[in-house]
């Protein structure tokens, strides 16, 4: 998938504030500072399309980023950062699963856990969420420029065992570029978008 163009279109929180125009979106999810925009940005070779931060719990919004004018790539704020402001970690959990539930135009929700933390509850109940809304999930183990090779494999072995996924997830970093060339195909063939390079 060649990243002709990557444009932010709008942030939202509340479903009738979600971009309707039937184009597919596929959304990044995972707790505070797990590496989402990191990832978004590595994915579309943008150093700063989408804004990081070393202080959990930048992004607060709903982001929809609208890429060769063909699909979204939705950056949803993180979870599980306890020194946000209370109205914004009361306001997490109904904006995701409001998302998950009423988004016509969600084809794939890419998790994102921490090769380095075992899951959470929240992880968990992400998890439970898009079994139960059927909404196809792929789960990727971030940072792993951080593991040696023992770690990164233990990783690999022990958190799917803890969310009972049925696939090993691939070990990425957006510092290294681990695995994300193989994640951009496999994003590029769940949404059959063709691959242009
Ligand atoms: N070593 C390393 N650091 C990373 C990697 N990805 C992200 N980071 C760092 O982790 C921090 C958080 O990254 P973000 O991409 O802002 O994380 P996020 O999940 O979007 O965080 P929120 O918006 O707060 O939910 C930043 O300091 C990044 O530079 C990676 O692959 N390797
Ligand atoms: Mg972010």
């Amino acid at each position: 998938m060649k990243i002709l163009s990557a444009e932010f279109v709008t942030s939202a929180v509340k479903p009738h504030q979600f971009p309707k125009d039937g184009k597919p979106q596929v959304a990044f999810a995972g707790r505070s500072n797990v590496g989402k925009s990191s990832i978004i940005n590595a994915l579309l070779n943008r150093k700063n399309l989408v804004k990081t931060s070393s202080t959990p719990g930048k992004t607060q919004l709903i982001n929809f980023f609208l890429i060769n004018d063909n699909f979204y790539c939705v950056d949803l704020p993180g979870y599980g950062f306890a020194r946000a402001p209370r109205n914004v970690v009361d306001q997490w959990a109904p904006m995701i699963e409001g998302y998950i539930r009423e988004s016509a135009q969600l084809r794939l929700v890419v998790v994102l856990l921490d090769s380095r933390r075992k899951p959470d509850e929240r992880d968990a109940r992400l998890v439970e969420w898009l079994r139960h809304y059927d909404v196809p999930a792929l789960y990727i183990l971030t940072k792993s420029d951080k593991l040696k090779r023992m770690e990164a494999a233990k990783a690999q072995r022990e958190i799917p065992a803890v969310l009972e996924l049925d696939a090993k997830p691939r070990l990425t970093s957006a510092k290294s570029g681990q695995g994300i060339v193989e994640l951009k195909n496999e994003i590029a063939r769940i949404l059959n978008t063709p691959a242009l390079s």
